[in-house]
């Protein structure tokens, strides 16, 4: 039987309009969003484009081999009391709804840039099915509708109605992505179809969660978090401050409420308390996110000093050297500090993506460059390794080794068509089209460049319109050409240019004081001061400021204007801290954004173990993997290759190495 106390602080605090609700705040920094960036880019473009032309389709057709769309369609035919085909939930998971929402976001983004009218058309059937299974008062669940007393798993209780078991149940988590889904469609196709469903959803739970809890059995906090960030888009959609008040509410209550699965879903401690990332990393990296939305939007302080807290542990004690997260298979979850485990580790894509997500909003509240040089670590490495070159197969976890023989991936030790448990690929078709939202910023008078992306794009800023334009062959080369293209307005401007952490012979990680006081996770072995860049305006050498890790070039900008950054691109050997027992006596190898590897196929002899200091060379290699760098590697007589870590496992099973014995 379920037991739940009714907490006085749930009582006296669900009123809408209490003040301690009442917006004060914003981000000081906005994203440049998608529509205004037109991406021409070598890298980023054809995997944009391999997303949209194969993995959408195949994707969708997963669903429908699988019974996902089928869901909508019986829980539907069960509301209007028609006798449905299938008369139980089709499928393995409580939140299989969650994988056609994800494809829905990813291709509406795609649609911006790929215009394509029949993609359109069918996004809009599938939404169609989506609105006919929802229930008349906004609830949707498709599981929970169809046979409540069956849920599609045995590790969810049933015995309750909806609301039950929200721990396990996935029904917030469900409604999260869907509004993450329905904003996004929303914002691309500027339709209403989805949001509509994600409003009367949304607005349902604000009834239920928020005006009227005590009269349900529904206390417990969210179990799996999403809900908290996919409220607030919604919120910033409609100005609806309820929305903004719900996110808030079961942050705030996180940890208050019974029954409480503790620290695997971050519940053991009120969330401004925390500060040590813990539990299921995926759970936790979506729910520093939201806390970082509600740090900005209230102006909280606590909230902002918990994700400072949590951020500097992470990257200073949890985080892979290719940004993955979470060390430990058993619970998907974050390990003890410094447990890092090579062959083993977790580092589920999906948490690479939520270290993404959350990294951009720090970067938003700060200004810091730093969160975008780990952003960045993360996107070049353990969120792209996750999908094949082909585009359909993928990893769940993402090893830094593998000996060919143990079985990391559901059962498999190289890349898997498919998972009952999708939710790997579904975040990558989610994700891979929104990446152009991530290159530009702005704030009152600057404009930031965070990524270094071929694109043209129309910016607004303070005082009229910039033109701007990037022409680079970026990660193989480190020249980037940026050129004004257009200035309407007084063209007074702050442009500020992130300078990578690589660039300054340092690997970023936790807050720039803890970096000071000695404290690091990596740090790159070989101490190559002649490692530095150099920035010039319309051919002149400038040396300036740079502050929070940005180049500050402020000037009286006119069409035509050219700046240049010339990053430097040597092969770069990296130490973990001693702590990291996994790693202690090895080398991992970098060049620019990107980590390295060694396979098995490209190295049938073995990987070194040596005592010599290695000789690298830089080549590259059009028609291997897509194209790409590879450095030889020459140690103790002998030669070897790496690869870009993202690309392994493209060639069959085999060994491979990350880190490397001295
Ligand atoms: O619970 C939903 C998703 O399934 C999680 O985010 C993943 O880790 C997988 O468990
Ligand atoms: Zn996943």
């Amino acid at each position: 039987m379920l037991k739940f106390t009714l907490p006085a602080l749930f009582l006296c605090t669900c009123t809408v309009a209490s003040s301690a609700y009442a917006q004060t705040g914003s981000y000081p920094i906005k994203a440049v969003d998608l529509r205004h960036v037109e991406l021409t880019d070598h890298f980023w473009l054809p995997k944009i484009e391999t997303i949209q032309n194969k993995t959408i389709a195949y994707a969708f057709r997963k669903c429908e081999e699988e019974g996902r769309m089928e869901n909508f369609v019986t829980a539907g035919d069960i509301i209007r009391g028609k006798t449905p085909r299938t008369p139980h939930v089709r499928g393995k998971m409580p939140f299989d709804d969650t994988d056609v929402y994800k494809i829905i976001e990813g291709a509406a983004y795609s649609l911006v840039n790929a215009p394509n009218p029949k993609l359109d058309a069918y996004l809009d059937s599938v939404i169609a099915l989506i609105a006919y299974g929802q229930e008349p008062d906004g609830y949707l669940t498709t599981w929970r509708t169809i046979d409540p007393k069956n849920p599609p798993c045995n590790w969810v209780r049933h015995g309750g109605g909806r609301w039950f078991d929200l721990g396990s149940s996935h029904e917030l988590y469900n409604a999260g992505h869907m509004y993450e889904a329905a904003a996004a469609h929303y914002q691309a196709t500027g339709k209403r179809n989805f949001l509509d469903i994600a409003l009367k959803n949304a607005d349902l739970l604000v009834n239920v969660f928020m005006l009227h809890p005590q009269g349900n059995l529904h206390l417990e906090s969210p179990g799996h978090e999403i809900i908290e960030t996919g409220l607030i888009k919604l919120y910033q959609i409609t100005g609806k401050k309820e929305y903004l008040q719900l996110s808030k509410h079961f942050l705030d209550n996180r940890s208050k409420l019974q029954p409480n699965n503790g620290a695997y879903n971050q519940n053991h401690r009120p969330v401004t308390e925390q500060d040590e990332v813990v539990g299921h990393a995926v759970r936790a990296v979506y729910l520093y996110a939201g806390m970082t939305d509600i740090a900005a939007l209230y102006n909280d302080d606590a909230y902002r000093s918990a994700v400072n807290k949590l951020w500097d542990n992470m990257t200073l004690k949890k985080m892979y050297i290719t940004g993955g997260l979470g060390a430990r298979h058993d619970g998907e979850a974050f390990g003890d500090n410094y447990e890092l485990p090579n062959l083993t580790a977790y580092a589920e894509t999906c948490s690479a993506i939520g270290g993404v997500y959350w990294a951009d909003r720090m970067f938003r509240l700060t200004g810091r460059a730093d969160y975008f040089d780990t952003l960045e670590r993360m996107l070049y490495n353990g969120v792209i390794s996750g999908i094949s070159l082909s585009g359909t197969e993928f990893f769940y976890p993402n090893p830094l080794e593998s000996d060919g023989v143990y079985k990391f991936n559901q059962g498999a030790c190289t890349r898997k068509s498919w998972f009952d448990c999708s939710c790997c690929p579904t975040n990558l078709i989610r994700f891979i089209p929104y990446i152009p939202n991530l290159i530009y910023a702005t704030d009152k008078s600057s404009l930031y460049i965070n990524l270094f992306v071929s694109n043209k794009a129309e910016i607004d800023v303070a005082d009229g319109k910039i033109g701007i334009s990037q022409q680079t062959n970026y990660p193989w080369n480190g020249k980037i050409d940026i050129a004004l293209t257009e200035v309407t307005g007084a063209g007074k401007l702050s442009l500020k240019i992130r300078i990578p952490d690589w660039a300054e012979n340092r690997i970023a990680g936790g807050d720039l004081m803890s970096q000071a006081s000695g404290a690091y996770l990596y740090r790159f072995a070989d101490d190559d001061a002649s490692n530095s860049y150099t920035i010039s305006v319309n051919g002149k050498k400038v040396s300036g400021l740079v502050k929070n890790g940005y180049f500050v070039l402020t000037r009286t900008w006119k069409k035509g204007d050219k700046v240049t950054l010339d990053l430097p691109m040597q092969v770069r050997t990296v130490e973990a801290n001693p702590a990291v027992k996994d790693d202690a006596g090895k080398y991992a190898v970098e060049r620019g954004p990107l980590v390295y590897c060694m396979e098995e196929v490209d190295n049938p002899k073995g990987f070194p173990a040596h005592t010599a200091t290695p000789a690298f060379s830089v080549k590259w290699q059009p028609k291997l993997l897509n194209g790409i760098n590879v450095i030889q590697e020459k140690t103790g007589g002998k030669n070897y290759r790496l690869i870009p870590y993202y690309a392994w496992s493209n060639r069959g099973v085999g060994k491979m190495k990350v880190w490397y014995e001295e």
